[in-house]
């Protein structure tokens, strides 16, 4: 049975409203010239490449993405720092040219209030911090702004989170920052429908976590958001089968029909036409369960 604690849900993302009742794939657009699966793929010279970002933003959008998640930082583990605007640059062109191209939310996935703003005003419906707006100043812009919220755990830094992750157990603790970090935003004024949680896979965790993370994915359901689940490509994939980046599909759409059916609300992916075929066919099969 599919737990999904949001039944009924709806995220309203800057005019465009999500209905979250059954699971919704969000598509990876990274444009960083490092990131682990697209790396440098949208960029040329530095730049964004504006075309072949909007012909993949419309493919990504007719295969099934009801978001995009749009990011100039790479947070793999290792990832150098990226200046904020070296951020911008990247970021702001792409949201200003995919806003006309497609009706699919627009999602930002950065820790920078300054990109935030920057972002909100060229067309983003969404903010995903991979850091649950820590930074100084994070919480009240994106309650000035008054978009929706995913707020994500990550143990760590990008460049340290992989040495050593370390939890009594990691369920709870990532659990009891995620309520924590909601608090904090409910405070600031961010209303508790805006708010999306995420338990963080690959960020500051080993294979045992992650998977012990999955494991109990509907506990974080019992917080009464709803859960986004980025395990595309992940290396938790190659752990489990060595596979190497070209080759981590299986394990991926695997991974997703799991998050969803323990109540994953949006998947993150890079492969978006094969996950909502994967998808379809978790709904058909649950359909005649229940019917
Ligand atoms: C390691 C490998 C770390 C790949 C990060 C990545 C998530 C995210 C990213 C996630 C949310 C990549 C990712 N992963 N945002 N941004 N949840 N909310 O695809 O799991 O490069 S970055």
């Amino acid at each position: 049975m599919t737990a999904n604690h949001s039944a009924g849900a709806t995220l309203s993302c800057a005019g465009s409203v999500l209905d979250l009742s059954t699971p919704i794939v969000m598509g990876v657009l990274n444009i960083t010239p490092d990131s682990f699966s697209d790396g440098g793929r949208w960029l040329s010279d530095g730049r964004p490449d504006l075309d072949a970002l909007r012909r993949e933003a419309v493919a990504m959008v007719s295969a099934g993405a009801k978001i995009l998640d749009l990011g100039g930082e790479s947070t793999r583990p290792g990832a150098a720092p990226v200046s904020e605007q070296e951020e911008l640059d990247r970021v702001v062109p792409v949201f200003e040219t995919l806003k006309n191209e497609t009706d699919a939310v627009l999602s930002l996935d950065s820790s920078s209030p300054a990109v935030m703003r920057a972002a909100a005003a060229a067309g983003a419906g969404l903010l995903n911090d991979v850091r649950a707006l820590q930074r100084h100043n994070a919480l009240e812009i994106a309650a000035e702004l008054s978009l929706p919220v995913c707020l994500m755990h990550m143990q760590g830094a990008p460049d340290t989170m992989q040495q050593a992750p370390e939890y009594q157990d990691v369920v709870t603790e990532v659990k009891l920052f995620l309520a924590d970090r909601a608090v904090a935003c409910m405070g600031a004024g961010i209303a508790r429908s805006q708010i999306v949680i995420d338990p963080g896979f690959c960020f500051g965790k080993t294979l045992e976590h992650n998977l012990a993370l999955l494991a109990q994915l509907e506990r974080f359901g019992d917080l009464g958001f709803p859960v986004m689940a980025g395990l595309s490509r992940k290396s938790l994939i190659v752990k489990i089968t060595g596979r190497d980046l070209d080759d981590r599909l299986p394990g991926s759409l695997a991974l997703a029909m799991l998050a969803a059916q323990r109540g994953a609300s949006i998947l993150r992916v890079h492969d978006v036409a094969e996950t909502a075929d994967v998808l379809r066919v978790l709904q058909a099969a649950e359909g005649a369960r229940i019917s």
